[in-house]
């Protein structure tokens, strides 16, 4: 792989041949790399909260939140600050180290609501954990706003390969969720940027997506995973499940790729064994969502999820452990 500026340029092609490979020399090669970079007996744990729940304009097709889909959902307007924070401390006390908080915005807009986020963040921040985001598309201007409230991450994927993009939404452009990358990483905030799996796309999509995230400058911090969550009422209902060792695949390729990154678990592990989930923490994921709840559809028990790290001998991550994981550059731009 070509190197410049310490910052790894892949181009499509190596990343095909990789992801060609035979999967256990995959998973052997990703698990090295996860080895050398990160403790692999470390998993982060974090929780989610959909702060402002349904009656998003964007069409995504998988989306349960969505006005152009069916879904049965109790919509909410945006929580107040303080009931957001009884549900961090919570969160905190069960031994969440990072909260991230989901509205089902399409971008955000500058007023009264922003400013309540800009709250939760400061509140979430002064707990000691770490505080992400995800509100839809955002300038520079907010971003520097959620910086200075105290934002560790932004959570905002591209989902897709940008061939497949308008199949899966025709509200806006791949390029819209790269503008606001850049303004994330002008801001100097760390970007937590992956995709779904299960969409219906290709091999070659996943393989472009991949090409895309690791091509990011800098690298995602980082990079969920997430399995599509088929949910009734909207076009993606009857998908059929992804073949559980794609998903592996594609976990170890982000790995190689994204050595520094962590590799989050996201959405989906519900209906995935704790065998898959243990060869995907073996192929470097090292961060899951915990609690009943993702942000509409649900998730493995939090009991079930520390019996299954406990019995893998896995330790929970603290907080902030990576403080260089906003890039200098970013922070300079
Ligand atoms: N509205 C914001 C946005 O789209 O950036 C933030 C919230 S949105 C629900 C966050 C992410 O959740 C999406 O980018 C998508 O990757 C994931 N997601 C949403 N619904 C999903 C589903 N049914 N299955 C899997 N992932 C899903
Ligand atoms: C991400 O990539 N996955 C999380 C988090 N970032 C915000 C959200 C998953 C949502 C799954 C569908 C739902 O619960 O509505
Ligand atoms: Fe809206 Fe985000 Fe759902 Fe798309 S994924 S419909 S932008 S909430």
């Amino acid at each position: 792989m070509s190197k410049e500026n310490k910052q790894p340029v892949y181009t499509l092609e190596e990343v095909s041949a990789l992801y060609a490979r035979p999967l256990l020399d995959l998973v052997y090669e990703a698990a090295s790399i996860h080895r050398t970079n990160h403790d692999a007996n470390e998993m982060q744990i974090c929780t989610l909260l959909s702060i402002k729940t349904g009656g998003c304009t964007e069409d995504c097709g998988y989306c349960s939140q969505s006005v152009h889909n069916d879904a049965e959902l109790e919509k909410e307007i945006l929580l107040k600050t303080d009931d957001v924070l009884k549900q961090a401390r919570k969160a905190k006390e069960s031994g969440s180290t990072r909260f991230c908080m989901g509205a089902a915005w399409p971008k955000v807009l500058d007023g009264r609501a922003f400013d309540r986020v800009c709250d939760m963040v400061k509140g979430v921040s002064d707990m000691g954990m770490e505080a992400c985001c995800t509100l839809g598309m955002l300038t520079e201007e907010q971003a520097i706003k959620l910086k200075e409230a105290g934002l560790t991450a932004y959570n905002h994927n591209l989902d897709t390969s940008e061939e497949f993009y308008d199949k899966v939404v025709t509200t806006r452009k791949f390029d819209e969720r790269l503008d606001t990358l850049k303004n994330i990483a002008r801001a100097g905030i760390s970007a937590c940027c992956g995709g779904i799996l299960g969409l219906g796309e290709s091999e070659e999509d996943r393989i472009s997506l991949l090409h895309t995230l690791s091509n990011l400058d800098p690298q995602p911090e980082s990079v969920p995973i997430n399995m599509l969550v088929p949910v009734k009422g909207t076009p993606m209902e009857n998908n059929e499940m992804l073949d559980i060792f794609e998903w592996i695949r594609a976990i170890a390729v982000a790995r190689i790729l994204m050595p520094k990154s962590m590799v989050r678990l996201s959405a989906g592990r519900l209906t995935i064994s704790k065998e898959a989930q243990a060869l995907a923490f073996m192929a470097g994921a090292n961060a899951i969502f915990t609690g009943e709840k993702l942000l509409t559809t649900p998730n493995p028990e939090k009991d079930a999820d520390y019996a299954l790290l406990d019995s893998l001998g896995i330790k929970p991550r603290k907080p902030f452990k990576d403080k260089e994981c906003v890039s200098k550059k970013a922070i300079s731009a």
